[in-house]
Parts: structure tokens; C-alpha cells; sequence
């Protein structure tokens, strides 16, 4: 009975939202004629000419821009943070790794806010690895079948290995790379009624006291994936200077603003992340500003409701969150059967991203137009779109590896 009413609730949800996605644009040549912001122009219309002009004032001209009008600010590392393993390494998968535990503590109460990690070391290696982070929907023990994944009151034994698909532990490995994922609740809830009374937020003060430059949920997990990164720097196994920050959908938004907040991330992945991540917000094609701050409200800073309808008016666009993050090699993937995020407008995003790239002496997008499906183009900018849907696939993830080794260097 149970059972039944849960399928019955799901597939209403999928036919409301299929309805609702039903009603966006998803034809070409109903794309309006747009202006980006100019990219290599400071707010006051001096040219960009060179790195030193691009390092030192038009970067933070343009992080500062996304902070107040899109993300939100969010605050630093908290002075109590700390790092416990509950879990010592163990064998696992087969024997090529080792399993850890860590819960990163954000606060000194010991029952304070803290995320899970779960960390896989390649079990070979012979020096400190270079290693892929991520947040993950559901909960670690569904990122794979390794029974010695420990079950929280949250995580349902059933759950296990539901999303093995979606993380390739074992390829990862194989390739001499760790892995690391964390679930994204424990940062702090998706929930778009109660976001900001629980989790990290609730540290940081009252909900009604966020003004409209203050950090939303993107913001936040972005902030937690800094935090795992804070834990590499304290561990031999994992050589810190080498942490690629990857994430799917939602969590692709946030690892590119996760990215551009924190320089420390070596390389950054986003993989099918559309509105509000990869994708040029002025196409509107699929998605738009003003869906997306209707159905979550709480991803994003009160101030990027004024561009509801009005994206021409943003003083950004997305490709200038792609360029925040150069010269650090990043990678934007697409789906062919994902047309909700935009494909084209995620690829044009790295494209027009790439004159910052060329600016400071490195190469960006090979492509000149959109590369054919299944076929990846890879300078320091990486695109490729996929067959298939809005999902991580194992093809994503030998993109992701292929990218890793020419950038960070094959471990
Ligand atoms: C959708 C949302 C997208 C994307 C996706 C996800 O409903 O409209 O922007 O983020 O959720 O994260 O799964």
C-alpha cells in the first residue's frame, strides 16, 4: 500500500514537472537576440588588456558581482572546525582501496552541524594522490555495493549502490585517483522551507535575518566542499594542490561557484548543470531565472529575483563565472536528451569564457563551434556533450579522468 502511494506521488511529481518544463522555450530560433556582458572591460568601461589587469581588478570586479547579485556571500573557514575519522581506513573494493571515514565538525559542540566524508584511496599509491570531490544526492552508501559504507539513521539499507553509475568508484581508482563525496544534506537541507533554520546556516544566524546579498544553498554546499578540501590539507594521501571539484546538476552549480570562491580547487568539473551554472542565462531556452527562483527560492541570494523576466538587466552572465575560474582547467559537460539545462547555452558559456583563458597565456576551447556528440574537445577549457540524459555516465567520468591526467598530471 505504501509502496503504491509512493510511486503514485512520484510519478505525479514527474508529470507536474514535465508539464511545468513543457511550457519553456526549447526552440532555436526562438532564442531572442542577447548582449553579454563585456568580459575583458572593467565596471567603469576601461579595457582589459592584460593578466595583470584580468588578476588584479576585473576578477574581483566580477566574483564580487556574482556574490551580490546571484550566490550570495558566504563566510569563511570557522576557527572551531575540526576533523574527526570515525571510521579507520579499511580495505575495500576488492582490495584496490582504502575506505575512511571522516566527519568534518563545523562548530566545537560535539552534536553541532558536521558532514560525513567518505574517502577512497587508491590502495597503491605511493605518495600523496591527486583526488575527485563531490557532493552527493542521496547518501554515501549509495555512490556503491562496498558493504563497509556506514548506514546512517537516514540511509536505508536498500539505498546501497543506487548510484554506482553515477560515481565509478572503481575507474577512479583504477586511474590512480582517490575519491571523496560527502552528502549534500549535511552541509545543509534542500529544502526550500527550512533551509536556513537548520544545517550550517542556522550557525551563521536567524533565517529572517539574511539580507539580499546573503549566501543561499549553493553558496552553503559550496562552502562544505571547502571545508573537505580544509581536511586534504591536513592528510599526507592526498596531495592537495591536485583536488578536482566535480558535481552533477544542482550540485554542478555548485561546484563551479565552489570553484571560483575557492582558488585552491585545482580543476573544476560541472556536469550537466544548466541554469544558474553552466548555461547563458540570457538564451532562455529550457529553464529561465525567473523558473528557477520560483521552484528554489532558497538556492540562490535574494537579489537574483530581480532578474525574473529580465536577464538582459543581470551584470553578468554565466560564461563569466566559467572565466573565474581560469587559468585553472575547467570542464562543462552536456547532455543531448538534457534540453532543461540548455546544452547549447552551457557550451557557448565555455566558449565565450575562453578570451580570459587566451588573455593569461593558457589555451581554452579548442572547439570553434559545438563539438559532435561523444566527441569531447579538451584544452584548458573541456566540452563535450553526451548522448543520452541528464545524468553522470561512465562516458562523463572517462572524459573527467582523460582531462585530470593531462592537467593535474597522471598519477
Ligand atoms: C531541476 C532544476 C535544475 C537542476 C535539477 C537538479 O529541477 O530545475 O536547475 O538543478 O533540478 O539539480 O536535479
Amino acid at each position: 500500500m505504501r509502496s503504491c502511494s509512493i510511486i503514485t506521488a512520484t510519478l505525479i511529481s514527474i508529470l507536474s514537472c514535465t508539464t511545468i518544463m513543457a511550457q519553456f522555450n526549447y526552440d532555436e530560433s526562438k532564442v531572442p537576440a542577447y548582449e553579454l556582458p563585456e568580459l575583458l572591460q572593467l565596471n567603469d568601461g576601461t579595457p582589459v588588456k592584460d593578466a595583470a589587469a584580468w588578476n588584479e581588478k576585473r576578477r574581483g570586479e566580477v566574483l564580487e558581482l556574482f556574490r551580490s547579485e546571484v550566490y550570495g556571500r558566504r563566510p569563511g573557514r570557522p576557527k572551531a572546525l575540526r576533523f574527526e575519522v570515525t571510521k579507520k581506513d579499511e580495505e575495500a573494493l576488492g582490495g584496490k582501496a582504502r575506505r575512511r571515514e571522516v566527519r568534518i565538525h563545523f562548530t566545537s559542540k560535539e552534536n553541532g552541524p558536521s558532514m560525513n566524508m567518505l574517502l577512497y584511496l587508491p590502495a597503491k599509491a605511493k605518495g600523496p594522490t591527486p583526488a575527485f570531490l563531490g557532493l552527493n544526492f542521496i547518501g554515501n552508501p549509495t555512490v556503491s555495493n562496498d558493504p563497509g559504507i556506514t548506514l546512517r539513521k537516514r540511509d536505508k539499507d536498500s539505498d546501497r549502490g543506487m548510484k554506482t553509475g553515477r560515481w565509478q568508484a572503481d575507474m577512479v581508482i583504477d586511474r590512480g585517483y582517490a575519491l571523496a563525496t560527502i552528502w549534500y544534506g549535511d552541509i545543509e537541507p534542500d529544502d526550500k522551507r527550512n533551509a536556513f533554520s537548520q544545517g550550517i546556516h542556522k550557525v551563521y544566524g536567524p533565517a529572517n535575518k539574511i539580507p539580499p546579498d546573503g549566501w543561499g544553498s549553493i553558496a552553503a554546499w559550496g562552502w562544505g566542499l571547502s571545508r573537505a578540501l580544509d581536511y586534504f590539507e591536513t592528510i599526507d594521501e592526498i596531495d592537495h594542490k591536485r583536488v578536482a571539484v566535480i558535481g552533477h546538476s544542482r550540485l554542478g552549480k555548485t561546484s563551479l561557484w565552489a570553484g571560483a570562491e575557492d582558488e585552491r580547487f585545482a580543476l573544476v568539473i560541472s556536469n550537466d548543470s544548466g541554469c544558474g551554472g553552466a548555461a547563458l542565462s540570457r538564451r532562455a531556452f529550457g529553464e529561465t531565472v525567473k523558473r528557477i527562483n520560483t521552484s528554489f527560492p532558497h538556492w540562490f541570494c535574494d537579489n537574483f529575483n530581480k532578474y525574473n523576466g529580465r536577464e538582459a538587466d543581470l551584470p553578468v552572465d554565466q560564461h563569466m563565472l566559467i572565466a573565474l575560474m581560469a587559468p585553472r582547467p575547467v570542464y562543462v559537460a552536456s547532455a543531448v536528451g538534457d534540453r532543461w539545462a540548455d546544452p547549447r547555452g552551457e557550451y557557448l558559456s565555455a566558449k565565450h569564457a575562453d578570451p580570459v583563458y587566451r588573455l593569461l597565456g593558457t589555451e581554452g576551447l579548442p572547439a570553434q563551434k559545438m563539438p559532435p556528440v561523444d566527441k569531447p574537445s579538451m584544452g584548458r577549457i573541456g566540452y563535450h556533450i553526451r548522448t543520452g540524459n541528464h545524468d553522470v555516465k561512465a562516458f562523463d567520468w572517462k572524459a573527467y579522468l582523460d582531462f585530470a591526467d593531462k592537467h593535474l598530471g597522471r598519477p
